[in-house]
């Protein structure tokens, strides 16, 4: 089902009329309304009037996260405290939250958007849907409920944690969706399994999945535990919060951006330049339609690449890729650059390992030092008695730093762990912990 047949299957020509006159207006709002904006644009010498195609945006400043940080916590609303109704944001837990707001109408726009997300993930009117994100001011847990409402499905507000009564739940309630993060839903599924229940075996047909870096082993790894269609939803409560794209379940390649909503670039990060469809840069995004707190080419810290070609299921809109990693999150290892997903996609590839993971970054006089810590699955550990005298559990180690060499040109120190030696996230995963500054990421 395709929810909002009109947007999703404009032609690009189409799509491109609408955006430049939502382009027009967000530019014309900014101006008249936020000084910060007003001074950005005074300072590149454009005005509103001077966008008259799409390729003008480039003419426009860009917008970062420490911009946000500056002008904290209210500084670059668009709409007064009379127009809004709603506040979110990050959780600060690298400093000062990062605050967004939305009017009436934003959270309209965004529950359809969701809405929208939803059915392209395969969920249906009627489906009741666990939703495992959590609520407060992290944008997951009540992005997904109005789109969830929206849709004419049943909400059911678990939000994260209390593992065991989220089990409780799904057998009792018989979703047949679920949205969380693939880190806690793994988490979910490892439980089912403690708890002597087959997690292939629940109602659940669909997840959505989202809001940290995943692999596509670890797709596999979800799609087989708990056998049902996994998709990768993606979104930042700077530029919305969940929605701003969502793979679909017809083919699952490449995430469809609500294009009506949100217009997408790919940059160079360096150099800012904006790069071609299909090469890998930093995200990007311009909202079209947001009145309380209108983003103007946001540089969102994620790498990804654009595909605008029409899709198999039918949808025109652009798609992007999986995202690899963020900017600031990737590790310089020996002079070779590594994201943590690709450390995940070997790991992953090995059978008698959990899929839960760190990098454990430490000063190792004037060096850096990476371990990558992972632990065996139960079953493995039951089949060779002790990890450190097994010779099978030798074999294992060197097979994976083989592995890890050989995709990510760079050997790593590796340490094989006991069963729950990673601890799990209820949220967000912690995948890089820094130990020279104390930073958890
Ligand atoms: O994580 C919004 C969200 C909620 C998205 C639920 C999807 C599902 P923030 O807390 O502002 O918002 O964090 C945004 O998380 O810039 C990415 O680095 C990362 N991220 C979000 N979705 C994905 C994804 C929510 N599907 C930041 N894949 C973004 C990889 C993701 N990274």
């Amino acid at each position: 089902m395709i929810f909002n047949s009109e947007m999703e299957t404009l032609s690009r020509e189409q799509m491109g009329k609408l955006q430049l006159a939502r382009l027009q207006e967000t530019v014309k709002r900014v101006y008249e309304k936020v000084p910060f904006h007003k001074e950005a644009f005074d300072h590149a010498g454009i005005k509103p009037e001077d966008i008259q195609s799409l390729e003008d945006i480039e003419k426009l400043p860009f917008m970062k996260k420490t911009d946000l940080r500056e002008n904290y916590p209210f500084g670059l609303f668009a709409a007064t405290q009379h127009e809004i109704v709603r506040i979110h944001g990050s959780s600060g837990t690298k400093g000062k939250p990062t605050v967004v707001g939305y009017t009436k109408k934003d959270i309209e726009n965004w529950s359809e958007i969701v809405a929208r997300a939803i059915c392209c993930a395969g969920g249906l009117p009627g489906d009741i849907f666990h939703n495992a994100y959590g609520y407060g001011l992290f944008t997951g847990g009540l992005g997904l409920h109005y789109g969830i409402e929206y849709l004419g499905a049943v909400a059911v507000p678990i939000s994260g944690g209390n593992t065991p009564r989220q089990i409780t739940l799904i057998e009792d309630f018989q979703p047949r969706g679920i949205a969380g993060t693939p880190s806690y839903i793994l988490n979910i599924s490892e439980e089912m399994e403690r708890m002597g229940l087959d997690p292939r075996k629940t109602s659940l047909q669909y997840g959505i999945f989202g809001a940290e870096p995943w692999s596509e082993e670890m797709r596999v790894q979800l799609e087989e535990s708990l056998n049902i269609k996994a998709v990768d939803i993606y979104g930042l409560s700077e530029v919305m919060g969940p929605g701003v794209s969502i793979e679909c379940h017809e083919v699952q390649d490449g995430l469809h951006i609500a294009e009506d909503h949100f217009y997408p670039e790919i940059i160079d990060p360096k150099t800012g330049e904006v790069l071609p469809y299909g090469q890998e840069g930093e995200l990007v995004f311009t909202s079209l339609t947001k009145e309380a707190f209108p983003v103007i080419r946001y540089r969102t810290g994620d790498i990804a690449s654009l595909n605008p070609e029409k899709c198999k299921c039918g949808r025109t809109t652009m798609r992007m890729s999986r995202i690899k990693g963020r900017v600031d999150d990737m590790l310089i290892i020996r002079g070779v650059n590594v994201f943590p997903t690709e450390i995940e996609s070997v790991l992953l590839g090995f059978k008698e390992l959990a899929p839960h993971y760190q990098v454990v970054i430490e000063r190792d006089g004037a060096l850096d030092r990476f371990e990558v810590h992972c632990e065996v699955k139960q079953d493995f550990l039951a089949q060779v008695g002790e990890l450190e005298s097994s010779s099978e559990v030798a074999k294992l180690v060197k097979a994976i730093s083989h592995e890890m060499k050989n995709a990510l040109g760079v050997s790593v120190i590796l340490r094989v762990g006991k069963p729950n030696m990673i601890g799990r996230s209820e949220g967000k995963a912690i995948r890089i912990v820094d130990k020279r500054n104390n930073v958890l990421i």
